[in-house]
């Protein structure tokens, strides 16, 4: 080889030489195009492509199991479809089962889903979704259907979907930090507007997770919750809790949507405070988290029209939307 090379470039036309090198030094241009140093060798951090379709496919699958609402067996079949999808791509996984009381005193078998990539690194971030769906559609334009769980396409499934695809690229390509990817359950059993007793019920997986995490004094730099980020043109505010505890974090996360070309998603604006795993997180666990959620001022919810209705379905899945997003979590991650 070492003999052929110089032969090759030898007997080659002055011409063609001349080609090769022009496109070399436009590609390495390209590589230094914000340091304008095409000479030096810049290290130059790679950031993978988040597939959009990989997302989509991960989102259908979990609501192809029927709504995974917890004590049904399609919860029992998506949870351990997620735990085994989650492996299988390489995290260490460790399912967190318990047992839970919601709001009006049923007993639920609850499971965290938790996902290590890099164990042994203590640089951490926490990137978590709830999984679980929504048992009432007590939102829905029709009371009948207020007693009727809902899919869940948006409002669970496709956050998860998200992190699974976050979690083939971080499997595939190691980032110099340890994540860990938790799916919470039981964060969407909240009372209903029809039976109000006082005791909201929202987020129990992660309040147990939070109270008995899976590693004793577990902590992270920061976290990053995901709810609601699949609609199709959903807009992202900056979250009244987030800009409370994390405001560095909301700092990072809207910068990297604005560099990676996602400004209509990431509004640079402030909206309430919402109640969310993200606040068991701080709680408990004192680590400073933001909650990325659709925030829609044009309905009553703030949450867009569908939600918490029979109309969270598949039609509610955009791949243009769950793209912004996934791509940018990866940016932070792999800019860390
Ligand atoms: C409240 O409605 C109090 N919090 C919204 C939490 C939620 C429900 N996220 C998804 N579903
Ligand atoms: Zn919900």
């Amino acid at each position: 080889m070492i003999i052929f090379v110089p032969l090759f470039f030898y007997s080659m036309s002055n011409k063609l030489f001349f080609l090769i090198s022009i496109a070399l030094i436009g590609f390495s241009c390209k590589q230094n195009a914000q340091t304008n140093t095409p000479s030096k060798t810049v290290e130059k951090v790679v950031v993978p492509e988040f597939n959009p379709d990989s997302a989509y496919v991960y989102t259908a699958t979990q609501v192809a199991f029927g709504s995974r609402v917890p004590n049904t067996p399609a919860h029992k079949a998506c949870g351990n479809y997620l735990a085994g999808e989650l492996r299988r791509l390489g995290a260490g996984v460790i399912e967190q089962e318990a047992t839970l009381q919601t709001y009006d005193n049923q007993s639920i078998q609850a499971k965290n889903i938790i996902a290590s990539f890099n164990r042994e690194n203590k640089n951490r971030v926490l990137l978590c979704a709830h999984w679980d769906s929504r048992p009432y559609a007590d939102n829905d334009a029709n009371p009948e259907n207020h007693r009727k769980p809902i899919d869940g396409a948006n409002d669970g499934a496709g956050a998860c979907g998200v992190l699974l695809e976050i979690a083939r690229q971080i499997g595939e390509h190691s980032p110099n930090i340890g994540i860990d990817i938790i799916l919470f359950d039981a964060e969407d059993w909240g009372e209903p507007q029809f039976d109000r007793r006082g005791r909201d019920g929202w987020c129990l997986g992660s309040e147990y997770w939070a109270q008995h995490p899976h590693v004793l004094n577990y902590t992270a730099n920061y976290g990053i919750l995901l709810d609601m980020v699949s609609a199709p043109n959903a807009q992202f505010y900056k979250e009244y809790f987030s800009m409370q505890y994390a405001p560095n974090v909301v700092k990072k996360v809207w910068e990297a949507a604005q560099v990676c070309g996602f400004s209509n998603y990431f509004i640079n604006r402030q909206s309430g405070g919402i109640e969310d795993d993200h606040l068991q997180i701080f709680k408990h666990r004192k680590i400073p988290c933001i909650d990325i959620i659709q925030y829609d001022p044009n309905t009553s919810s703030g949450f867009g029209d569908y939600w918490h209705t029979l109309n969270d379905n598949m039609d509610r899945v955009s791949k243009e939307t769950m793209k912004a997003v996934g791509q940018t979590v990866l940016y932070v991650i792999y800019n860390q």
